[in-house]
C-alpha cells in the first residue's frame, strides 16, 4: 500500500529514560578508561546508544506483559501466547523459544547441519557464528540486483546446491542490516531448496523492515499490507528464526519456528541440552510475554512506517551532508575507511572513538573483526526523535568534516574479536558538537486514537460539544490538559516501585521534605492529593468571611475555594494580560497601582493574603517577573498581607526569567526558582503540572508554625496523614524523584521552547493567539478567530469541537464558559480572553507532534467563516465547564 510520509508519531510517550551528557573532559576520560574501545563504554557514560538490539522503546502493553510473566518450569501461559502469536501473525504451527538469536542458530546447525557442511547464505555477518563450527559458508548474495540487494544469486546458489553437503540454505530478511531480498527471489529460492531437498532457513529479525522493502519496492506486491507480506514471507521458509530483541521489541529472547513436527520435535529434543525446557528455551517467562505481544504488535502498518521514516530521514541528511555510507533497514552504516583512510586498519575504531569524543554518541562495530569497514549507527526503534536524530546526524556530519584531524588508534591488545580490541590514542583536537533537545530517551510509548474525521464528528455531538466529556481514546493528540499527564521518568517508576508502602511514616515522606525544603526553601511542607486539596485547606486557613484576596487573574478552583471561605476576588494583574495582543514580556504581573488602591481603599486588615500565580495560566502561560516578585512581598511585608504563591508552574516562570531577563541568562533554573520562593510566605502546588507527576500538591509555609498547624488540623480531616496527604507511599516516591528532575535546564529549556515552536507556526500562518506565547499551552484567541460568533454562542467552546473534527487534536475552552455567570444578574461574565488552550503535556509529544498540530489548525482557519456558535444544553451551576453540554446553533 503506497502511502504519504508521516507527519508525526502514531503514538505518544508513555515513559522516558533520562540522558547522560558526558562534558568533554569526562568523555575524554572515559575513552582512556575504556581503552579507546567505545565497546566498553557503558550507557551512563553516552547521550545516545545508536544500536538497534534490546533497546527499541517497548509498547505500554509489553511493559506490562513484563509483570504477567508466570514464571513456571514447564508449559507457561506465557508461552501459549507465544504459540497463539507465532500462529497469529507469522503463520507457523510450531515454536521453539531460545535464549537469544544464538541460541536458536546453535540448535538448527547441532539438529541439522554435520562438520563439513557448506551452506550458502546471503549474509556475510553469518560467518561469525558458522564458519567457527567447521562450516563453510558461501556468499551467493547477488551483487548485480540494484534494488533487492539481498537477494540471492539463483545460478550461484544453484551450483553450490550441486555440490551436495548443503543441509540448508541461510537467507537473511534485510541481509547485514542493510540487504534487502524480495518476496519473489525468496520463493525461488524455496523452489530450489525443495528441488535439491534442503530446506530454506529464514532469519527474520528484521523482516519487518524487509516487509516494508518489498511493500514500496517490489512491483507485484504493493497492494498487500505489512502484516500479510510478514506471514507470506515467513510461510515461504521451511524454519523461520528470529531475535527477541529485534523486530519483536524486547530485550532478550529468540524464536524457531516451522510447520514441520518432524524438525520441531528435534529443536525441542536438543532445547533441552542448550538452553532450557521446549516451552521457556532459556527465556524468563517475562520475556516471553514481551516477545509475544511483541510479536503480535509489531506489524501495525503505521508503527513500521513511522519507524522506517525515521531511517529514510536520518540517512538521507547525512547523504546530503556528505557522510559515505550504506543505507541500512535500520540507520546508517557508515564506511568509517573512506571518512578515515590514513587510520587503515583501526579506521571503524578510531571513527568510533571520534565520534564520541566529539558528542558523547557511541556508534560501534561488533563481533568478528572483518574487512568490510562499516560502522553501523543504528536507530533504537522508537526510541529517537526525528530532532534528536538530526542532531546525531548533524554531529556526525561535522566530524566527517573534521576527519583530517584524526590520527588513527594504535593497537596495544588485539585479538580476532571487536571487544577484544584495546588501544592508545593521541586525542584530536576537534570542535566539539553539543546537543540542545529533549534530555531523554522514549522508553515506552502508547498508541493514539485514529478516528476518521465522520467519526470524530459524531463522537462530538455525543460528549455536547464540550471536550472534557470525549473518551481519550478518540483523540489523536491530547491537549486538553498539561494535568497529571506528563511522562514518568525510569527513575520515577524504579522509586515508584521500591517503596514498603504503609499508612504512617515512610522513608519517602522523610525524603520528599527534604526535597522539598532543599527545592523551595520553606520550612513546613504539607503533601496533599493534588492542588485543589492545598488551595482549600489555604483558603479556609487565612480567610476570614469578607475578606479581599487580590491575585493576578482568577483561576476556575483557586477562585471558587477563595469564594467558599468567604473571601472576594480581586483581580490586580497588569492591563496587559487581558490584551491577547499586547506583547509586554512579563504579563503574568501584579500591577503595584492597583494593589495599592485596593489597600488604601479597603485597609491591609480587609486583605486576606496575595494569591499570586507564577506563569498565569488563564492570561496564557504568562511569567512573573522577579522584580516584580521583590517588589509585591516588599511591599505586602511593610503593610502586614501575606503572600502566597500558586507555583503550580513556578519552574516554568523560572525558565522564562533565565531566558528573557539577561541579568539570569547564566543562572542555573534551580536558584532562580529559590529565589522566586524567597518573596513569599508560603504556596499552594497543584505538583500535576510541574513536578512531573500523574497526581499529588503541596501546601507550603515559609516559617509560620501556627499556619501550618491549622492546616494540618484540616489535612487529618479532609485528606489524610500529615505524612502522606492521602497519597499513596509510592507516588510520594515519584514526587521526590520528579522535582529533582524538573529543575534540570536542559528539560525545561526543551519544554517551554517546544510550547515556542508551536506558537511561531501558528503566528507564520497568521492565526492569532495570546502573544508572547507562554510557558505551558499556546492560546488561540476565539474573538478574532470567529469574530462573527458573539461570546454569548460561546466562541472558544466552539472552536474547541471543530478543532477536534478537523485534526483529533483535544483543546479546552478557557473563555466565557469557563468564567460562568454573574450571581448578582445571571448574565455570563463575557470575560476579556475568549480563549482555547492548546496545552502541552510534558514530555510526551514531540516536535513533529507540535507540526502535525499547527497544520491541522491552520486547515481549519482556511474555513472558519462556516462555523457558528453553541448554546447550552445542560447547565450545572458550579465549575459549568467540566460537565456542560451544549447543541450547535
Ligand atoms: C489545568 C489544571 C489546575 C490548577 C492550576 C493552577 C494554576 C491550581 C490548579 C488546581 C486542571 C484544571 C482545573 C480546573 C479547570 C480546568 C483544568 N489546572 N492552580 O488544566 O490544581 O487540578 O491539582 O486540583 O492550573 O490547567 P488541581
Amino acid at each position: 500500500m503506497s502511502r504519504t510520509a508521516p507527519v508525526a508519531e502514531p503514538h505518544k510517550i508513555k515513559t522516558v529514560r533520562l540522558l547522560a551528557f558526558p562534558t568533554l573532559e569526562e568523555r575524554k576520560k572515559h575513552l582512556a578508561d575504556a581503552g579507546f574501545n567505545v565497546f566498553n563504554l557503558t550507557p551512563g557514560q553516552i547521550t545516545f546508544d545508536m544500536t538497534s538490539g534490546g533497546t527499541s522503546a517497548m509498547s505500554q502493553e509489553q511493559l506490562a506483559g513484563q509483570l504477567v510473566g508466570d514464571e513456571a518450569y514447564a508449559g507457561s501461559r506465557n508461552f501459549e501466547h507465544l504459540q497463539r502469536a507465532v500462529a497469529d501473525v507469522l503463520g507457523h504451527g510450531y515454536v521453539c523459544p531460545t535464549h537469544s538469536i544464538l541460541g536458536a542458530v546453535k540448535l538448527i546447525v547441532s539438529t541439522m547441519v554435520p562438520a563439513g557442511s557448506v551452506i550458502p547464505s546471503n549474509g556475510r555477518n553469518r560467518m561469525d557464528v558458522l564458519t567457527p563450527r567447521d562450516v563453510d559458508v558461501v556468499d551467493v548474495r547477488d551483487r548485480a540486483e540494484p534494488t533487492f540487494t539481498g537477494n540471492v544469486d539463483l545460478v550461484h546458489l544453484e551450483e553450490v546446491l550441486q555440490g551436495g553437503k548443503t543441509p540448508i540454505v541461510d537467507v537473511q530478511a534485510f541481509a547485514d542490516g542493510q540487504h534487502p531480498i524480495s518476496l519473489a527471489n525468496l520463493r525461488a529460492v524455496r523452489e530450489l531448496a525443495d528441488r535439491y531437498g534442503t530446506r530454506l532457513v529464514l532469519e527474520g529479525s528484521r523482516i519487518i523492515e524487509n516487509a516494508w522493502y518489498v511493500e514500496r519496492h517490489e512491483p507485484a506486491q504493493g497492494d498487500r499490507d505489512i502484516r500479510s507480506l510478514v506471514k507470506l514471507m515467513v510461510k515461504t521458509s521451511h524454519i523461520h528464526q528470529m531475535d527477541g530483541a529485534q523486530d519483536p521489541k524486547a530485550n532478550a529472547g529468540g524464536i524457531l519456528t516451522t510447520d514441520n513436527p518432524a524438525d520441531h520435535e528435534h529443536f525441542i529434543n536438543e532445547v533441552v541440552v542448550f538452553e532450557g525446557l521446549h516451552t521457556y528455551g532459556g527465556m524468563a517467562g517475562r520475556t516471553l510475554e514481551v516477545v509475544a505481544r511483541g510479536i503480535e504488535e509489531m506489524a501495525d502498518e503505521d508503527e513500521v512506517h513511522w519507524v522506517m521514516h525515521q531511517t529514510e530521514r536520518f540517512t538521507q541528511r547525512l547523504r546530503d551532508g556528505g557522510v559515505p555510507l550504506e543505507r541500512g533497514c535500520d540507520g546508517a552504516y557508515v564506511r568509517a575507511d573512506q571518512v578515515l583512510p590514513h587510520a587503515g586498519t583501526t579506521a571503524r575504531d578510531t571513527f568510533s572513538a571520534a565520534l564520541y569524543l566529539l558528542c558523547g554518541v557511541r556508534a560501534v562495530a561488533m563481533h568478528r573483526r572483518g574487512s568490510e569497514g562499516l560502522v553501523p549507527v543504528q536507530i533504537p526503534r522508537l526510541a529517537m526523535t526525528n530532532e534528536q536524530l538530526d542532531q546525531v546526524a548533524d554531529a556526525l556530519i561535522s566530524l566527517v568534516r573534521q576527519a583530517d584531524r584524526i590520527s588513527g588508534l594504535q593497537v596495544v591488545e588485539e585479538g580476532p574479536w571487536r571487544d577484544q580490541m584495546s588501544y592508545h590514542w593521541v586525542l584530536p583536537d576537534l570542535e566539539p558538537f553539543a546537543f540542545d533537545t529533549f534530555p531523554y530517551q522514549i522508553h515506552t510509548i502508547e498508541r493514539v486514537g485514529g478516528l476518521t474525521q465522520g467519526q470524530r464528528e459524531k463522537a462530538i455531538r455525543a460528549a455536547g460539544y464540550n471536550t472534557f466529556l470525549l473518551p481519550s481514546a478518540d483523540v489523536s493528540i491530547d491537549l486538553l490538559t498539561d494535568s497529571g499527564t506528563s511522562a514518568m521518568s525510569t527513575d520515577q517508576w524504579a522509586a515508584y516501585d521500591g517503596v514498603r508502602a504503609t499508612p504512617a511514616t515512610s522513608e519517602e515522606y522523610h525524603q520528599l521534605m527534604q526535597a522539598w525544603r532543599d527545592l523551595l526553601g520553606y520550612q513546613f511542607n504539607i503533601p496533599t492529593h493534588q492542588g485543589r486539596a492545598a488551595e482549600h485547606i489555604l483558603s479556609q486557613v487565612m480567610i476570614h468571611r469578607g475578606q479581599l484576596v487580590p491575585g493576578n487573574m482568577y483561576f476556575t478552583t483557586t477562585k471558587l475555594h477563595q469564594e467558599l471561605a468567604g473571601g472576594v476576588f480581586v483581580d490586580v494583574i497588569v492591563d496587559e494580560a487581558h490584551d491577547p495582543t499586547s506583547n509586554f514580556p512579563w504579563k503574568g504581573n501584579i500591577d503595584m497601582t492597583k494593589l495599592g488602591a485596593v489597600v488604601d481603599e479597603h485597609g491591609a486588615d480587609a486583605v486576606a493574603y496575595i494569591s499570586f500565580e507564577h506563569s498565569v495560566n488563564m492570561a496564557g502561560g504568562q511569567p512573573v517577573s522577579m522584580d516584580n516578585m521583590k517588589e509585591v512581598y516588599t511591599y505586602c511585608s511593610s503593610v502586614g498581607i501575606p503572600v502566597f504563591f500558586d507555583a503550580t508552574r513556578c519552574v516554568e516562570n523560572a525558565y522564562m526569567i533565565q531566558w528573557k531577563d539577561p541579568r539570569y541568562a547564566r543562572t542555573p533554573v534551580r536558584d532562580i526558582l529559590r529565589e522566586m520562593m524567597m518573596y513569599g510566605d508560603g504556596c499552594t502546588v497543584s505538583g500535576k503540572k510541574d513536578f512531573l507527576i500523574n497526581i499529588g500538591g503541596l501546601l507550603a509555609f515559609r516559617d509560620n508554625a501556627e499556619w501550618a498547624e491549622e492546616s494540618e488540623e484540616l489535612l487529618r480531616i479532609y485528606e489524610g496523614n500529615v505524612t502522606d496527604g492521602g497519597l499513596a507511599t509510592a507516588d510520594l516516591a515519584a514526587i521526590a524523584q520528579g522535582v529533582k528532575e524538573m529543575v534540570d535546564d536542559r528539560y525545561i529549556r526543551s519544554r517551554v521552547q517546544q510550547t515556542q515552536l508551536l506558537g511561531r507556526m501558528l503566528l507564520d500562518a497568521g492565526i492569532p493567539i495570546v502573544t508572547p506565547v507562554g510557558t505551558h499551552a499556546v492560546f488561540l484567541d476565539a474573538k478574532r478567530f470567529l469574530p462573527h460568533v458573539d461570546q454569548d454562542e460561546y466562541p472558544a467552546q466552539r472552536l474547541a469541537a471543530e478543532i477536534f473534527v478537523e485534526t483529533g487534536v483535544r483543546a479546552m475552552e478557557r473563555g466565557n464558559v469557563s468564567k460562568g455567570r454573574d450571581p448578582s444578574t445571571g448574565e455570563n461574565y463575557r470575560p476579556a480572553l475568549e480563549l482555547v488552550r492548546l496545552t502541552l503535556s510534558r514530555r510526551v509529544y514531540t516536535n513533529d507532534h507540535m507540526r502535525a498540530i499547527a497544520e491541522g489548525v491552520i486547515r481549519l482557519w482556511k474555513k472558519r467563516e462556516s462555523l457558528k456558535g453553541l448554546k447550552f444544553v445542560y447547565e450545572p451551576d458550579k465549575l459549568r465547564f467540566f460537565q456542560g453540554r451544549f447543541e450547535l446553533l
